[in-house]
C-alpha cells in the first residue's frame, strides 16, 4: 500500500507495512504482528519517542558491547524485517556475528532470514546449521539450540524482542544480556543486565550512533559506565517517565 508521507501516522503505518510485506515472504510469522501490536501500545505510553532512561541504557549497552570479548546479536523475524540493515551495520561496527534464533523455528525461515541478511551485507550469519549446535538449558522451545561459535560462546548477547524464557536462561548461563523491549514489565526486561525500553526501529540506529561516539573512549572509562549501572533502578525511571507522560494528557 502506498502511504502518503503527509499522513499523521505515516511512520507507524509504514512500519506495519514493512511487517506485513515481511510476513508475505516468510520472514515474519503471524504471531509477530500480534507481538508488534503489544509493542505499539507501550510505545504510545512513551509518546513514541526515546526516553531519557532508554538513552541511559543505550550508553551502558554500547559500553558493554565495546568491552565484551565475544558479543553476539541475536535476531528473530520481526527484528530482521524492521531493522535488518541497521543490525548488519551494528554487527560490522562491533565485529560481532549475527545469530538467527527463532521462536517459531523452521529451516526454511532460517534460510530466508540468512539470505536476506547476506544480501544486506552481513558476513557472519549463524544459526542455520545443525553442525555446530549446543543447548542452552532451561528453555522450553527450540530456541535452546544455539551455535557454539555464536551465542554458545558469547559473553554478551543483544536480544531485541525476546521471550522471557530465553532471556532468563542466557542470564543463568552467565551471559550479559542486553534487551530491547517496549514492555518494561516483561520478564525479558526484568531479567536482562541492561534493558532498553524503546522501539527497535529507534533503538538500533541510536545504538549505532552511541557506539560510534564511544569508540574512542578508554576501556577503563567504558568499564566504569557498565559497573555504575543499576538496571532495575533505570526501569523504575522508565515507568516514572511513562506516568509523567500520561499526567501531561490529564492537563491537556
Ligand atoms: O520470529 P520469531 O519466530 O522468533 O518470533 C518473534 C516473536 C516476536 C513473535 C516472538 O519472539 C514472541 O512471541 O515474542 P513475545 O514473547 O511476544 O515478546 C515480544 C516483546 O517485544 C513484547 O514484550 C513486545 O512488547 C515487544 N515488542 C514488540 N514490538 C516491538 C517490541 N519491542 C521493541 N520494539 C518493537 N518494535
Amino acid at each position: 500500500m502506498n502511504i502518503s508521507r503527509h499522513h499523521p501516522r505515516y511512520l507507524s503505518l509504514s512500519v506495519r507495512e514493512r511487517l506485513t510485506e515481511a510476513l508475505s515472504v516468510g520472514i515474519v510469522v503471524p504471531q509477530g504482528l500480534i507481538a508488534h501490536g503489544r509493542g505499539e501500545a507501550f510505545d504510545y505510553l512513551l509518546g513514541e519517542k526515546t526516553s531519557l532512561s532508554a538513552s541511559k541504557a543505550m550508553s551502558v549497552a554500547a559500553a558493554l558491547l565495546l568491552t565484551s570479548n565475544h558479543p553476539v546479536i541475536s535476531v528473530n523475524g520481526n527484528t530482521v524485517a524492521l531493522v535488518g540493515a541497521d543490525v548488519v551495520r551494528l554487527a560490522t561496527l562491533i565485529g560481532s556475528p549475527i545469530e538467527i534464533n527463532l521462536f517459531h523455528r523452521s529451516i526454511r525461515r532460517e534460510r530466508v532470514l540468512a539470505s536476506y541478511l547476506r544480501r544486506l551485507g552481513a558476513r557472519d550469519v549463524l544459526g542455520t546449521t545443525k553442525k555446530a549446535q549446543v543447548t542452552v538449558s532451561g528453555i522450553a522451545s527450540l530456541r535452546r539450540r544455539v551455535d557454539v561459535r555464536g551465542i554458545g560462546s558469547a559473553d554478551t548477547v543483544l536480544i531485541p524482542l525476546e521471550d522471557g524464557d530465553r532471556a532468563e536462561a542466557l542470564k543463568r548461563a552467565r551471559k550479559k544480556v542486553i534487551a530491547i523491549d517496549l514492555n518494561p514489565l516483561s520478564r525479558t526486561s526484568q531479567v536482562a543486565s541492561v534493558t532498553i525500553v524503546d522501539n527497535v526501529v529507534r533503538a538500533i540506529p541510536a545504538l549505532i550512533r552511541v557506539v560510534n561516539r564511544m569508540h574512542s573512549m578508554s576501556r577503563i572509562e567504558l568499564l566504569r559506565i557498565t559497573r555504575n549501572f543499576d538496571n532495575h533502578k533505570n526501569i523504575r525511571r522508565t515507568l516514572r517517565e511513562m506516568i509523567e507522560y500520561l499526567k501531561g494528557w490529564q492537563t491537556n
